[in-house]
C-alpha cells in the first residue's frame, strides 16, 4: 500500500510479514522470534489498582513484555505494579512523580522501549476496556504495514459496549472534529488501543510531539499520515472499563480541542506547535 494510505485490515493469523511464530521449522527458515517477542505493551496507569493485575496477566500470557508508566497513583497502583514486576523479567515499571498526562506517559514509555531495542510499541488502557484477544491482530497489522495500526471501534466488525450515551457522543464528536479540522481520514482517530513500528516512532520524532494529554492519540495519527507512514484500522470490540473511573475530564477535552486547532494552524504554516 502507498505511504499515507488508510485502510481496514482483516488479520487472519499470527504469521507476520516474514516473521514466523516459531512453529515453522526448516533449513531455509530457521525459527525466528514471534512478533510478540519484539513488542512492548505500554500501560499508563493512574488509579487502576483494581484493573491492572488481570490486564498484565492477560498480556504476559500472550508473550508480550509490559512497561507500566505510573504517575504516583494515590490508590497504590505503582506499588502493585512493582509487586507484579518482581521476579518477572518481561515486566518493568516507570514511576513518575505526579499526574503528568496520558500523552507524556506514552512518550516516556516509548523512549524507554526504543532504548531497550523493541520493534513494536503497543498502547493499551490498563482498565480492561481493551481486550487482550485483539493484541495479536493489531500488532500483526502494524508489522505488516510498517506504520501504525489502530484498534478501531468504528470500522465494520468493530463495536462499543457499555458506554453511556454521553461518552458515545463525545467520541463521535471528537472523530468528526478531527476529520473536519485536520482532514484525518481514519474512522477512529481517538482510539487508545494501537501499535506503532519503531520506524514510525523514529520517523515521527518523539521530541516533536506536543500533546501531553489525550490529544496525543489524535496528534500521533496526524503525524503518521503527514510523515507518509501507512495507517491501518483493525476492528475491535471495546467494552467499558471494568472498575474505577475514566480520567477524561472537562479540562482534558478543552485542551484537546485547542491542541487540534494548533496542529491545524501549524500544519498550514509548516511550523511546530506549542505544548498543551
Ligand atoms: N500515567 C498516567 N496514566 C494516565 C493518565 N491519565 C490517564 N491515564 C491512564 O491511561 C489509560 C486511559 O485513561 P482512561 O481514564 O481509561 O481514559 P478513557 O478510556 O478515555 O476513559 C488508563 O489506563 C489510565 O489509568 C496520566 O496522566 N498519567
Ligand atoms: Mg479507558
Amino acid at each position: 500500500m502507498l505511504p499515507g494510505d488508510v485502510r481496514t485490515e482483516h488479520v487472519p493469523g499470527d504469521e507476520v510479514g516474514g516473521v514466523s511464530t516459531g512453529r515453522q521449522v526448516g533449513l531455509e527458515s530457521p525459527i525466528k522470534a514471534p512478533v510478540s517477542a519484539r513488542s512492548l505493551v505500554v500501560l499508563p496507569t493512574y488509579d487502576e489498582r483494581e484493573n491492572l493485575g488481570p490486564v498484565v496477566a492477560a498480556v504476559r500470557v500472550r508473550g508480550y513484555d509490559v512497561l507500566v508508566v505510573d504517575d504516583a497513583s494515590p490508590d497504590g497502583t505503582g506499588e502493585l505494579a512493582e509487586r507484579l514486576a518482581s521476579g518477572d523479567p518481561g515486566m518493568e515499571v516507570l514511576h513518575r512523580p505526579g499526574k503528568l498526562g496520558l500523552g507524556s506517559a506514552y512518550l516516556a514509555g516509548f523512549r524507554r522501549g526504543l532504548e531497550r531495542g523493541y520493534e513494536l510499541f503497543v498502547e493499551m488502557d490498563a482498565d480492561g476496556s481493551h481486550l487482550p484477544e485483539h493484541l495479536d491482530a493489531i500488532v500483526a497489522a502494524a508489522w505488516r504495514c510498517g506504520g501504525m495500526a489502530i484498534g478501531s471501534r468504528y470500522v465494520p466488525g468493530g463495536s462499543v459496549e457499555g458506554w453511556p450515551a454521553r461518552r458515545r457522543f463525545l467520541s463521535w464528536g471528537a472523530n468528526l472534529y478531527c476529520r473536519a479540522v485536520l482532514g484525518i481520514p481514519v474512522r477512529d482517530a481517538t482510539s487508545g488501543y494501537r501499535c506503532y513500528t519503531r520506524r514510525a516512532l523514529e520517523r515521527i520524532g518523539l521530541d516533536r510531539v506536543r500533546s501531553q494529554g489525550y490529544s496525543f492519540q489524535i496528534e500521533m495519527v496526524h503525524r503518521c499520515l503527514r510523515s507518509g507512514l501507512p495507517v491501518v484500522e483493525v476492528p475491535i470490540r471495546f467494552v467499558d472499563r471494568v472498575a474505577g473511573a475514566s480520567k477524561v475530564s472537562a479540562g482534558e477535552i478543552h485542551r484537546a480541542v485547542l491542541t487540534v486547532l494548533r496542529l491545524r494552524l501549524a500544519a498550514g504554516a509548516g511550523k511546530p506547535v506549542d505544548r498543551d
